[in-house]
C-alpha cells in the first residue's frame, strides 16, 4: 500500500521460525505474544504443529511442515520486508534435521542481523533420547549461524560437552560455547541448579555477567524458553546490545511466571502479560 499509512514509522520487526504449541503456552505463539508485549511486530514461519496428548499423558504429537512449505513461509517474509526493515530472526524448535537444514540454508542466504537460536532439543516431559539426531544438525547448521544463543540446562551440556552441577560449571560453559560459536550466550540455570535463586549466565562481547532472580516455584514452566529467546530477539530489534536485551528478557520472563496459568497439564504456562501486568515495562 501506497497511502498515507505507509509514512507512519514502522515499528522495530522480528520473525520467529518456530513450532506451534495448541495450548498457546510455548512454541511460536509464546514467541508472538512475547514480540507484541515488548513493541516488536512479529510475524511467524511455521516448522511444525505439536499437539499434547491428554489422553495419553501429554506426550507430544508432533507434525513437521513440509521443507518446502517453510521454504515458502521464509520467502514470502522476506519478500515482503527487506534486510533493513527485518533484521532479527529468532529460530526455536525445528523438531527434524531435514528442518534444520532446510532454515539453515533459509538463513545463510538472507543473513539477518540478529540470529537467536533457543536450541530446542526436547520439550518439557520428553525423554532426552528423543534429542540426539537433531543434536548434531543444530550445532553444524544453525550454531554457527547464530549471533545469540539461549540453552536451557540440558542444553548445556549438549552443545558445551560439559556437565553442570553448579553456577561454576554454568558459567565455564556458557563460555565454552561462546567460544565454539561466537554467539553471545545466555545459559539458562533456571530451577535445575540448587539454591534458592534461578540463575542465568550471560556471556558476550560485553562481558560475563550473572542474572539472577527469586525461584518462584521449583517447576519448570511452559513457556519461559521460548518466551525468553523471543524478548531478547524483540530487545535486539529495538537496537539493544546484547547484555542489555538479556537483562531484560530475564526480567519478562520473571515477570511472566510469577503471573503463570493452570491448566490439565502437569506444568503450568507464562503468562506473557505478566510485566505488563505488575505495572513495569522492559
Ligand atoms: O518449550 C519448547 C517448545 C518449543 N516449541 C514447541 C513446543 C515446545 C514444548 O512443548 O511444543 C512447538
Amino acid at each position: 500500500m501506497t497511502d498515507h499509512l505507509s509514512q507512519t514509522a514502522r515499528p522495530p520487526m522480528a520473525l520467529t521460525i518456530a513450532g506451534s504449541e495448541a495450548t498457546g503456552g510455548a512454541g511460536a505463539q509464546a514467541d508472538l505474544k512475547t514480540f507484541q508485549e515488548l513493541g516488536s511486530f512479529g510475524i511467524i514461519a511455521l516448522t511444525c504443529i505439536v499437539s499434547f496428548d491428554p489422553k495419553d499423558s501429554w506426550n507430544h504429537r508432533f507434525v513437521p511442515v513440509e521443507p518446502q512449505v517453510i521454504a515458502d513461509q521464509i520467502e514470502a517474509v522476506f519478500g515482503d520486508y527487506d534486510a533493513d526493515a527485518l533484521d532479527t530472526v529468532k529460530l526455536g524448535m525445528m523438531g527434524s534435521p531435514a528442518t534444520i537444514s532446510t532454515v539453515g540454508q533459509a538463513i545463510r542466504e538472507r543473513r539477518p542481523r540478529h540470529v537467536v537460536l533457543d536450541p530446542v532439543l526436547i520439550c518439557k516431559g520428553q525423554e532426552p533420547g528423543h534429542a540426539l539426531d537433531t543434536d548434531n544438525a543444530l550445532k553444524t547448521e544453525l550454531l554457527p549461524q547464530a549471533t545469540f544463543v539461549t540453552p536451557n540446562h540440558f542444553e548445556t551440556e549438549q552443545l558445551s560437552g560439559m556437565a553442570v552441577r553448579s553456577l561454576e560449571d554454568l558459567t565455564a560453559a556458557a563460555q565454552e560455547i561462546h567460544r565454539i560459536s561466537g554467539a553471545a550466550v545466555l545459559a539458562k540455570g533456571g530451577v535445575r541448579l540448587e539454591g534458592p535463586e534461578a540463575v542465568d549466565v550471560f556471556v558476550g562481547e560485553d562481558g560475563t555477567e550473572v542474572l539472577r532472580a527469586p525461584k518462584i516455584g521449583e517447576h519448570a514452566v511452559s513457556g519461559a524458553g521460548c518466551s525468553l529467546a523471543a524478548a531478547v530477539a524483540a530487545k535486539l530489534s529495538q537496537g539493544a546490545t546484547p547484555l542489555e536485551a538479556a537483562r531484560r528478557a530475564k526480567e519478562f520472563v520473571t515477570a511472566g511466571i510469577r503471573q503463570r496459568v493452570a491448566g490439565g497439564t502437569p506444568f503450568d504456562a507464562l503468562w506473557q502479560g505478566g510485566l505488563r501486568r505488575s505495572g513495569a515495562s522492559a
